[in-house]
């Protein structure tokens, strides 16, 4: 009796989702990156200087998906440079565009709805439109 594919595949996939991958510890983030844990930030509230761009590193062997949003919901963020959603496997790296209007604004991952972070941008009176 063959067995389905899909009864093959759609285990598979959820494996590879909520499994971690074998292989070399994932790297550490270096000083000023917010990290990644399984289903959490390194930080809860990080706060960067209007202007400024904000580094996050995959540190986990878990697949993590970024985007503008609160526990676990994505909602658009027009005044975000997060747009859309990210897939950041372990080690990747995500690079936000320069935020750059003042006030507060969040992060989260659909995968895991524990995973928020409060992003505050402050008034850097330096940089135009800041
Ligand atoms: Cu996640």
């Amino acid at each position: 009796m063959a067995v389905p594919r899909i009864a093959v595949i759609v285990p598979l996939l959820l494996a590879g989702l909520f499994l971690p991958a074998a292989g070399a510890d994932p790297e550490t983030p270096p000083p000023g990156t917010v990290g990644m844990a399984h289903e959490d930030f390194s930080e809860h509230v990080v706060t960067v200087d209007c202007g400024a761009t904000l580094r996050m590193q995959n540190n986990s062997r878990w697949v993590h998906v970024i985007g503008p949003g609160q526990h676990g919901q994505l909602a658009p963020d027009a005044t975000s440079p997060v747009t859309g959603r990210h897939l950041l496997q372990t080690n990747a790296v995500l690079t936000t565009g320069a935020w750059t209007t003042p006030g507060v604004h969040y992060l989260t991952c659909p995968v895991h709805p524990e995973m928020t972070i409060k992003v505050i941008v402050r008034r850097s009176p330096g940089t135009p439109g800041c």
